[in-house]
C-alpha cells in the first residue's frame, strides 16, 4: 500500500511549495488549510504528516493533543517560523504524549534538506515493505522478536554476547584515543540484537548483573589481546544505575584488572546522569572508589538527565560525555551549539576531557575542533564494529 502524506498549513503559499517538494518523492500528497478538516480523516500508521505549529483556527499543539488522543502512529514532521526554540518544546512535547516525531523543520524551509530528508525516509519505508513482505508471517521476524527473561539468560550463558567497538579519536592530533564498548547479541536465529531490545529488560529484571559482567570480562580480554600487539587501547564501558547498587563492583573490577594485568586507567566507566539520581549515597561511595582504584569516569549523555551541576563537582569524573542530539542538531540550531559550548567549557573549567559523540559529518567536526573539544566520536569517524574490523580500521588510517 502506498504512504500518504498530509501536509497542514494555514497558508497557501507554504502548502504549494511544500507539495511541489513532497510530489516527486511521495504521490499520493493532500493538503490541508484548517486543521479540523485534517482531524477528521482516519489515519494510518504509514501516514506521515507535515505540521505547521502556528495556525489561526487551531495550532499545531492542539493538533498534537488531538493526534495523540486517537493514539496516532503516524510520523510527524514540525514546522514552524518560530524560532528552532520553540519547535524543539513542540516535539518534546509531542515525543511524550507518544506521538512518533521523525523531523522538525524551521521556516523559510530549507527546501534541498526536506527533499533530502523525504526521499531517505521513502526509502526506509520501502525497505522496511520488503522486509515485511519477505518475512514468513507465520514466524516472527527479527523485527517483532521480543526477548524474555529466559531468552536472555540463555543468550548470556551460552555467549551470544558479543563487543563492537566504535572509535574515539583525539580532535588536535586525530590520533586514536579510545573506544566505546556496546554490546550485541548475536541470536542463532534472528541475527545481530541491538542493546535497545535487551538493556532495559537486563535492568529490569536484574540480569545486568550477569550482563555487566561478561561485558567487563569481554572488554578486559580483549584489551589484554591489544595490550600484547603493543595497540593498548582505553576502552569506555558502559555501567547502569543498576549496577552501581551493589558496593561490590569496585572491588570486582580491580580483582579482574589485576588478575590480567592491565592498567586500571585504561579503563573508562560510562555512567548516565540517571544512574546518579538513584541512590546517591551509596552511588557517591562507588564512583569515589572506582577512582581510587585507578579507573576512569565518564559522564555519558551530559545535558538530558537531571544532574545537577554540584553532584558533577561532588563525583570525580574525568569526563564529560555530550549527548549526542545536542551534537547532532549544533550545525542547524543555535540552542543546541550553545549548550555544546556551554559543556565543553564547564568540562574544561572543571578539569575534566570532553567528548562529543554522535559526529555525522565534516561541518560539524570543524565546529567543534574549533571550540576545543578534546575527543570526537560518532559515524563520520567511524561506526561500531567488531575488534577484528576495528584492527582493519586502525591499520588502514
Ligand atoms: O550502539 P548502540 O545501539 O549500541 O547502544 C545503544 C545504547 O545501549 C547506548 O545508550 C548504550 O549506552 C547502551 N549499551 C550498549 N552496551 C551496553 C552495555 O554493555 N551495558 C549497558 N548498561 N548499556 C549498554
Ligand atoms: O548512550 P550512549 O552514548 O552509550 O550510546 C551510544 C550510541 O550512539 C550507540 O547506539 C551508537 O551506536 C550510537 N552512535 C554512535 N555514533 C553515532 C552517530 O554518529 N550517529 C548516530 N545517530 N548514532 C551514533
Ligand atoms: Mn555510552
Amino acid at each position: 500500500m502506498m504512504n500518504r502524506i498530509f501536509i497542514v498549513d494555514d497558508d497557501s503559499l507554504t502548502c504549494n511549495l511544500l507539495k511541489t517538494i513532497v510530489k516527486p518523492i511521495f504521490e499520493n500528497v493532500e493538503t490541508f488549510q484548517h486543521p479540523r478538516a485534517f482531524l477528521t480523516l482516519s489515519l494510518q500508521k504509514k501516514d506521515i504528516i507535515i505540521l505547521d505549529l502556528m495556525m489561526p483556527d487551531m495550532d499545531g499543539i492542539e493538533v498534537i493533543r488531538h493526534l495523540a488522543g486517537q493514539k496516532s502512529k503516524a510520523s510527524l514532521i514540525l514546522i514552524s517560523g518560530y524560532d528552532s526554540g520553540v519547535l524543539h518544546s513542540a516535539e518534546t512535547l509531542a515525543v511524550s504524549c507518544g506521538l512518533n516525531v521523525i523531523s522538525t523543520f524551521t521556516k523559510p524551509i530549507n527546501t534541498e534538506s526536506l527533499s533530502c530528508f523525504l526521499t531517505s525516509q521513502s526509502n526506509k519505508l520501502a525497505q522496511i515493505e520488503r522486509v515485511s513482505t519477505n518475512n514468513d508471517s507465520a514466524r516472527p521476524g527479527k523485527f517483532d522478536f521480543i526477548p524474555t527473561e529466559q531468552d536472555l539468560r540463555n543468550a548470556i550463558e551460552n555467549k551470544q554476547l558479543i563487543l563492537y567497538y566504535q572509535p574515539q579519536v583525539n580532535m588536535k592530533t586525530e590520533a586514536l584515543h579510545g573506544a566505546e564498548v556496546l554490546v550485541r547479541w548475536l541470536h542463532p536465529e534472528f541475527g545481530l540484537i541491538f542493546p535497545d531490545k535487551f538493556i532495559a529488560l537486563a535492568e529490569q529484571t536484574g540480569l545486568i548483573e550477569q550482563l555487566s559482567e561478561e561485558v567487563i570480562h569481554l572488554a578486559v580480554k580483549q584489551s589484554v589481546h591489544w595490550q600484547k600487539l603493543n595497540r593498548a587501547t582505553r576502552l569506555s564501558i558502559n555501567i547502569s544505575a543498576q549496577n552501581i547498587t551493589s558496593l561490590k563492583l569496585p572491588e570486582q573490577l580491580r580483582m579482574l584488572v589485576k588478575e590480567y594485568e592491565i592498567d586500571p586507567s585504561m579503563i573508562v566507566l560510562e555512567l548516565t546522569e540517571s544512574a546518579l539520581m538513584d541512590s546517591e549515597v551509596t552511588s557517591l561511595d562507588i564512583f569515589t572508589r572506582f577512582r581510587l582504584k585507578g579507573f576512569q569516569l565518564s559522564i555519558d549523555d551530559f545535558g538530558t538527565g537531571y544532574s545537577s551541576l554540584s553532584q558533577l563537582h561532588k563525583i570525580p569524573f574525568t569526563e564529560l560525555k555530550i549527548d549526542q542530539s545536542f551534537v547532532t542538531n549544533m550545525k542547524q540550531e543555535k540552542e543546541s551549539a550553545a549548550i555544546v559550548e556551554t559543556c565543553i567549557m564547564l568540562a574544561h573549567k572543571l578539569n575534566m576531557e570532553v567528548v562529543a559523540e554522535g559526529i555525522e559529518d565534516k561541518a560539524t567536526w570543524d565546529l567543534l575542533l574549533t571550540e576545543g573539544c578534546d575527543i570526537a566520536q560518532g559515524y563520520y569517524i567511524a561506526r561500531p564494529m567488531p575488534a577484528e574490523q576495528f584492527d582493519k580500521w586502525q591499520f588502514k588510517r
